[in-house]
C-alpha cells in the first residue's frame, strides 16, 4: 500500500501550533471567561497537548439545541501514566478526584493504559490537575501532536525483562516529553521566569509533530500492547544465556504501524509496523527520539488525514526509515531476533511473578469503573496500601506487588465486595469497546454502551455450537478511527451509523495480521446472521487449537488484506 507525496499548504492546525507560544495560546484567558462553558476553537486544539479534550454531552445535544442553549460543554482529561502503573495513594486520589470534580464521576481505563475523567466543567480543570500534580501525576502530552502515553506489557514484577521494559517505557516517555512550561503555568500557577521567552522544543520545534505519535514496549509472548499497531514498538528480547534469569538483551523495533481510518475516506488504511532491526536496551530512547524527529521532518503537514507516521513509512519505505535513523543516531541496528507470541491479554485472577510477589487481574468491562462494588473494593484495597495498581492495555486493572502475607487480606476484600476476577466468559474477557457515545464527538454509533449486550448474544451463539471455552477477540468502535484496535480483532465491528456496523474478519489471535472488510452496514440481526455460518464451519471444521481468525483465512472464508480497498466496502 503506497501513497502520494504531500502537496499543498500547511493545515490550519499547523498555524495554531506555531503561533501558540509553545502551547499557551489564549487558554488562560479562555478559562477566565465565565460566560461560556467552552474555550475558543483554536484553544480547543491546543488544550489537547495538555491532555484535555473539549466535549459536549451528545445525549443532550438535540434537546439543548431545541431550547437554543449552548451544547452541554465539559472536558475529558486523560492522564499520562507510562506503562499504566499507579501507587495505592495515587489510586485513592484519582478516585476522589473523579467523584468530586467530574460530572460523570467515573474512572475510565483506556486502551493505552491510562485513565480518563469525563465531564469535568471548565472551572474544575485546575483543581483536578492540581490534585494530580500533588500526587506526582500529570496529563502532559496525553493527547495532541506529540508522543502519547507510552504503553508497556504488564507488569514489572513478572520477570527481569518486564522490569527492564517498564524502565524503558518510563525513559522514552520522559525523553519525548514536550519541554514547554505552558502546562505548569496554565494549570498549576507557575510564573514564567525571566529568560522564559527563550524557551524551545529541541525535538518538536514550534510546530510539534504533524500528528499524534504512539510508542509501546512489548514483552513476548504476550502481545497485549498490539505491537504492530504502534508508530514504534520495542519488542523485548530476553537473554537466552542459560542462566534462566530472563534478563533483557534488547529490542526488536517495529515501526510504521497505525489503525485510524475515517468514514468515506477510501485512501485511508490501517497498517502493520515493519521490523527494521534490533537495538540494545540503552539505545531505545535514542531510537524513539530519532524516529519521532524523522516524522517531524518528513510527515505530511498539509493533510491531517495522511499525516500519521504510517503514511510517511508507506510513502518513503521502511528501508529509508532504517537508514535515516542509523545516520542520525550514529549507530547501526542489528538484525532482528526471533520472538514468539501466544496471546494478547493477561490471564484474569491470581499470578505469581518472578519476584515472588502476587498480582491479581480484574476484568473491567470496557474500562469503565462506576460507583459500586468494584469501585468500593478498589478504594478499600488502596487504603490498605499493600499493592500497586496497573492499568492493562486491554482496559483491565491489575493489583500488583502483593506480598504473600497480604494476599488473603486482598482476596477477602474482593470476595466481600463481590469483585473478584469473576466468572466472565472467555469471549467477554477478550472483548473491548471504545468510549463512543455520549462523550466522543466523532462517534456515529454506540460502542461501550452496546457491546456488553451484543456479547451476551454472541455468548449464546458460541455456547450453542460448543465454543463456549474458545477465546475469540471481539472489538467494537463507534467509528472507523479504531480506538479499540478493531482491525486487529478476530471479529471487528466498526460503527457506521446509529445501530449499524461494518464487520471486519480474519485478524490473527496474536495480533500480527489485520482483518479485512467482510460485510457492511449491519444491524444486530445482520451481525448475528453474518457470523452464524462462519461459527458453524469453525465448530465443525477447525484444526485442534486453531483460532477463529486463522480458521477463516485457512478455510478461505476471508482473504487477508493486501490492498487499500480490502479495508473498505466494495464500490
Ligand atoms: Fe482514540 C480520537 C478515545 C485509543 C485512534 N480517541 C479519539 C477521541 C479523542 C475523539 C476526538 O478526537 O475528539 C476519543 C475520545 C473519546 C472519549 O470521549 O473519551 C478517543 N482513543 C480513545 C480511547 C479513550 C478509547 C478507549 O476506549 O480506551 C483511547 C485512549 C488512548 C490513550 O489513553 O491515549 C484511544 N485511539 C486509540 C487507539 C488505540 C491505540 O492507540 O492503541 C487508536 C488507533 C491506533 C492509532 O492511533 O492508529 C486511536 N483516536 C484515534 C483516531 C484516529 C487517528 C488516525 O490515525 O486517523 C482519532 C481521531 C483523530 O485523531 O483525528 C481518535
Ligand atoms: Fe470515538 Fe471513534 Fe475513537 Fe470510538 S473509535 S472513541 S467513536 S473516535
Amino acid at each position: 500500500m503506497s501513497i502520494d507525496s504531500p502537496k499543498g499548504a500547511p493545515s490550519p492546525v499547523e498555524r495554531i501550533k506555531s503561533e501558540s507560544d509553545y502551547l499557551r495560546g489564549g487558554i488562560a484567558e479562555g478559562l477566565a471567561d465565565n460566560l461560556s462553558g467552552a474555550v475558543s476553537e483554536s484553544d480547543a486544539a491546543l488544550i489537547k497537548f495538555h491532555g484535555i479534550y473539549q466535549q459536549d454531552d451528545r445525549d443532550l445535544r438535540a434537546q439543548r439545541a431545541e431550547r437554543k442553549l449552548e451544547p452541554a460543554h465539559s472536558f475529558m482529561i486523560r492522564l499520562r501514566i507510562p506503562g499504566g502503573l499507579l501507587s495505592s495513594r495515587q489510586w485513592l486520589a484519582l478516585d476522589s478526584a473523579a467523584a468530586e470534580l467530574s460530572e460523570r464521576g467515573t474512572l475510565r481505563l483506556t486502551t493505552r493504559q491510562t485513565l480518563q475523567f469525563h465531564g469535568a466543567p471548565k472551572e474544575n480543570l485546575r483543581p483536578l490537575l492540581k490534585t494530580c500534580a500533588k500526587n506526582m501525576l500529570d496529563s502532559i502530552a496525553a493527547c495532541g501532536d506529540v508522543n502519547r502515553n507510552v504503553m508497556c506489557s504488564p507488569h514489572p514484577g513478572a520477570s527481569a525483562a518486564h522490569f527492564a521494559a517498564h524502565k524503558t517505557a518510563e525513559e522514552i516517555s520522559a525523553r519525548l516529553l514536550p519541554k514547554s512550561r505552558a502546562y505548569f503555568e496554565i494549570w498549576l500557577g507557575e510564573k514564567r521566569i525571566a529568560g522564559g521567552e527563550n524557551e524551545n522544543e529541541p525535538l518538536y520545534g514550534k510546530q510539534y509533530l504533524p500528528r499524534k505519535f504512539k510508542i509501546a514496549v512489548a514483552v513476548p509472548p504476550v502481545n497485549d500492547v498490539d505491537a504492530w499497531s504502534q508508530d514504534i514498538a520495542f519488542v523485548a528480547v530476553a537473554n537466552n544465556d542459560g542462566n534462566g534469569d530472563n534478563a533483557l538483551a534488547g529490542f526488536n523495533i517495529l515501526t510504521g504501524g497505525g489503525l485510524g481510518m475515517a468514514q468515506g475516506d477510501r485512501g485511508a488504511f490501517p497498517r502493520l509496523g515493519d521490523c527494521i532491526g534490533f537495538c540494545e536496551p540503552q539505545q531505545a530512547a535514542e531510537v524513539a527520539w530519532h524516529i519521532a524527529a524523522l516524522q517531524r521532518d518528513f510527515g505530511d503537514r498539509s493533510d491531517r488525514r495522511r499525516a500519521r507516521w504510517k503514511y510517511t513509512v508507506a510513502r518513503m519505505g521502511a528501508d529509508w526509515a532504517r537508514s535515516e535513523l542509523q545516520k542520525r543516531a550514529g549507530f547501526d541496528l542489528h538484525p532482528a531476533r526471533e520472538v514468539h507470541w501466544t496471546r494478547r491479554n493477561e490471564p484474569l485472577g491470581w499470578q505469581r511473578g518472578a519476584d515472588g510477589k502476587w498480582s491479581h487481574t480484574l476484568f473491567v468491562e470496557n474500562g469503565r469503573i462506576y460507583s459500586g462494588g468494584l469501585r468500593d473494593a478498589l478504594r478499600e484495597i488502596a487504603a490498605l496500601s499493600v499493592c500497586d495498581f496497573l492499568i492493562t492495555p486491554n482496559q483491565n486493572l491489575m493489583l500488583v506487588n502483593i506480598a504473600d502475607s497480604d494476599r488473603a487480606r486482598l482476596a477477602a476484600v474482593l470476595s466481600r465486595r463481590n469483585a473478584e476476577a469473576n466468572e466472565v466468559t472467555v469471549l467477554r474477557e477478550h472483548s473491548m469497546a471504545c468510549v463512543a457515545l455520549p462523550s466522543c464527538p466523532l462517534a456515529t454509533a454506540e460502542s461501550e454502551r452496546y457491546l456488553p449486550e451484543l456479547i451476551g448474544k454472541l455468548e449464546s451463539e458460541m455456547e450453542k455450537r460448543g465454543l463456549a471455552k474458545d477465546a475469540v477477540t471481539v472489538r467494537m468502535t463507534g467509528c472507523p478511527n479504531g480506538c479499540a484496535r478493531p482491525y486487529l480483532g478476530e471479529i471487528g465491528l466498526v460503527g457506521k451509523s446509529p445501530g449499524r456496523y461494518n464487520l471486519y474478519l480474519g485478524a490473527s489471535f496474536t495480533g500480527d495480521r489485520l482483518s479485512a472488510f467482510a460485510a457492511g452496514n449491519l444491524d444486530e440481526t445482520g451481525i448475528l446472521s453474518a457470523l452464524a455460518p462462519l461459527l458453524d464451519s469453525y465448530a465443525a471444521e477447525r484444526n485442534p487449537g486453531e483460532h477463529f481468525g486463522d480458521f477463516l483465512v485457512r478455510a478461505k472464508k476471508i482473504r487477508p488484506p493486501q490492498r487499500t480497498e480490502d479495508f473498505h466496502p466494495p464500490l
